[in-house]
């Protein structure tokens, strides 16, 4: 039998989709080798391995036809001057797209490709951000006492492809400088092979 279109409540105080979702968590642990400040990130993670990140996806086919939809939730805090964030990746299928839009916080969505660009676009509620196909994206929590929640769609085949991310890091870190943020060039970036045409 065909599945029959369904509405669903998204709700920001608690931000949570209830009954629909299935939510995903991940600690700094995550994270190994996206932060600078390697000592600060071992002495966190050993003092606890504090949650960063939930996601709470609605639960859908991942096939193409479908959209996969949630929320992302960013909590507030820093390893040494770098905000938290979440791992990045890239899709899988390169050539997909994906949309934000901010419901509470502040925050940027960090973003490059396999050519060399990168972009930041920030987040505030009510602003959304089109992430256009073939870029790496992060969220990045600015905020220092308050979440950074936004909802999320993309194309159900997407994929996600962590692996690029984890070995060559974003070109920019996103650090807290005299009260507020700065986009910096991260020493430990490597470009992602290029696949010859
Ligand atoms: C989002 C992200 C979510 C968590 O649903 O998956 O914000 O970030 P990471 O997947 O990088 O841990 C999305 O971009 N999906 O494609
Ligand atoms: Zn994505």
């Amino acid at each position: 039998m065909k599945e029959r279109p369904f509405g669903f409540e998204i709700d920001i105080a608690d931000a949570a989709i209830p009954a629909r979702d299935r939510c995903m968590q991940r600690r700094l642990s995550a994270l190994r080798g996206q932060y600078q400040d390697t000592a600060g990130f071992d002495h966190m993670v050993e003092q606890g391995d504090p949650l960063i990140y939930e996601v709470h996806e609605v639960l859908r086919p991942e096939s193409s036809g479908e959209l996969l939809s949630g929320l992302s939730i960013v909590h507030p805090g820093r390893v040494g001057d770098e905000y938290f964030m979440t791992k990045g990746h890239y899709h899988s299928v390169r050539g997909t797209a994906e949309i934000y839009y901010c419901l509470k916080g502040h925050g940027l969505l960090l973003m490059e490709n396999e050519d060399g660009d990168w972009t930041a676009e920030e987040f505030r509620p009510g602003r959304a951000v089109y992430v256009t196909p073939n870029y790496a994206h992060r969220s990045v929590n600015l905020s220092l006492n308050e979440d950074l929640v936004t909802f999320f769609v993309y194309p159900g085949h997407a994929g996600h492809d962590y692996a690029t991310i984890e070995s060559n890091g974003f070109r920019k870190r996103v650090v807290h400088r005299d009260g507020t943020f700065e986009l910096i060039d991260n020493p430990a970036w490597s470009a992602p092979a290029q696949v010859s045409a």
